[in-house]
């Protein structure tokens, strides 16, 4: 009985420990497929920008579209409470076409900012993650883009090849 005890109390002493604070986990984000970037904390805004197919980009100045939504434009420093600079946007559904991530810089204090895209599907992991380079304020450059079909990235449609989205002074 006292042995028992002993492994009780041992028991409660080590389940505190084993429960570190758990990372925000992008597969329980909503949508079918997300993308997101971050950079560098300081006096930078950077943006992405999403397309399918043909359809006009979604981006902070049009936030959704019938495929893409942006969860969130961020400021920099100017509009959350944390250091963190981070944007995302996700799909509803995964039609068939092909989709595109580009990043931004619309206010770039500091050159040259080192973007770290993600470009995941909610259900079969990671699609493509890397890190783009922004050389200049109101650059835009393409970090990736590729082919659905049947709900499957289509392997070897990946390109960088850039693909304007940003229009106008908006
Ligand atoms: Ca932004």
């Amino acid at each position: 009985m006292a042995m028992l005890l002993g492994v009780v109390a041992v028991a409660i002493f080590i389940l505190p420990s084993i429960n570190p604070p758990a990372e925000a986990d992008p597969i329980s984000q909503p949508g079918n497929l997300i993308a997101s970037i971050s950079w560098p904390s300081g006096p930078i805004d950077v943006d992405i920008w999403v397309s399918h197919a043909n359809e006009k980009a979604v981006g902070y100045s049009n936030k959704s579209g019938k495929v893409w939504s942006l969860l969130r434009d961020d400021l920099g420093e100017a509009n959350d409470a944390t250091p963190l600079n981070y944007e995302s946007a996700f799909t509803r559904g995964l039609p068939d076409g092909e989709y595109a991530v580009n990043v931004r810089c619309f206010g770039c204090a500091k050159v040259p900012v080192p973007v770290a895209v993600e470009v995941r599907l909610a259900e079969g992991g990671m699609v493509w993650a890397g890190t783009v380079q922004l050389e200049r304020d109101k650059q835009e450059r393409t970090a990736i883009r590729f082919r659905v079909l049947d709900g499957a990235v289509v392997q070897g449609s990946e390109s960088q090849v850039f693909k304007q989205m940003k229009r106008g002074d908006a």
